[in-house]
């Protein structure tokens, strides 16, 4: 689980000529190595900045404090790993719409407003509100990559999903009851599979799932700093262990997606 450092080279690996010629495309890609790159860096490496604030089992969650104009944006970090999926499981639950609700905790209403490609839908999201600030919502694409395993040699394969907030004209911010959020939260999993004695078929106890989360959240208007971080605090390790289990949950009776 120590394979961090190495710099992730590829690019551009959607090969649907659709999803290349949208206008959004050279920025989903440069937003997504991004990404990419910064989930790759250990809190070690990272010169002492992130402040642990929620473990749990195998579970570490670091944030750091930081503010805009008087709004919290503290960014947030965290690093998990889970036996018995891949990441490509883990990545297709967290993209896929159809399951979303059944794990999001924070979302009242989710809808796609346009499939760019296979991999890549634009979505506004409703949030639940937290009283007393109003209610969120939130405009962004989200995409899910494979980073095949010829660009890191001896690494495990990495699947991600990148979400980024975005500006549509169409829908344009703070015009009904919600507020506009930003946001930008990259999943990264990367799957270690023990190999089976004598070359038996792999099994779901082969495999090791090492997830890194990384998000950061601006409200997009003043909500009370206090109980915004009381709120992360509580629903970032909530999401995080909801998720994870429901992942297992629906993997465990069905063949292993590689
Ligand atoms: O990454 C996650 N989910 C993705 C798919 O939905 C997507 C969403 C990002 C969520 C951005 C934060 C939204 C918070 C809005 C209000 C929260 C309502 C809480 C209701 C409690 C029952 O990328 C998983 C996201 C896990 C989010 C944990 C909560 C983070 C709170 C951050 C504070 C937001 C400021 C809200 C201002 C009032």
């Amino acid at each position: 689980l120590k394979k961090q450092h190495s710099v992730i080279a590829a690019s551009s690996t959607t090969n649907n000529t659709v999803a290349s010629a949208h206008h959004l495309w050279p920025e989903i890609d440069r937003v997504t190595m991004e990404q990419m790159h910064y989930a790759r860096m250990s809190v070690e490496d990272s010169g002492g900045v992130w402040q642990l604030f929620a473990e749990e089992g195998e579970m570490k969650m670091y944030r750091r404090e930081e503010e805009v104009g008087g709004m919290v944006i503290d960014p947030l970090r965290a690093c998990h790993v889970v036996k018995g999926v891949t990441g490509h499981e883990v990545c297709e639950y967290f993209f896929n719409p159809q399951y979303r609700l059944e794990w999001e905790a924070t979302v009242e209403t989710t809808t796609v407003l346009e499939k760019i490609a296979d991999d890549i839908l634009l979505f506004l999201q409703v949030h639940k509100r937290i009283w007393p600030a109003s209610q969120r919502d939130a405009v962004f694409w989200s995409h899910m990559r494979h980073v095949p395993d010829d660009k890191d040699q001896d690494g495990p394969p990495i699947w991600v999903v990148v979400n980024n907030s975005v500006d549509i004209p169409d829908l344009p911010a703070n015009t009904g009851k919600c507020v506009r959020l930003l946001l930008t939260v990259c999943l990264m999993c990367q799957t270690f599979i023990d190999p089976p004695k004598d070359g038996a078929k792999v099994t779901r106890n082969d495999l090791t799932c090492k997830i890194t989360y990384c998000s950061v959240v601006n409200p997009g208007g003043w909500a009370p700093p206090a109980v915004l971080r009381a709120v992360y605090k509580r629903e970032y390790p909530k999401f995080l262990k909801r998720f994870t289990n429901y992942v297992i949950d629906q993997c465990q009776d069905k063949p292993i997606l590689f």
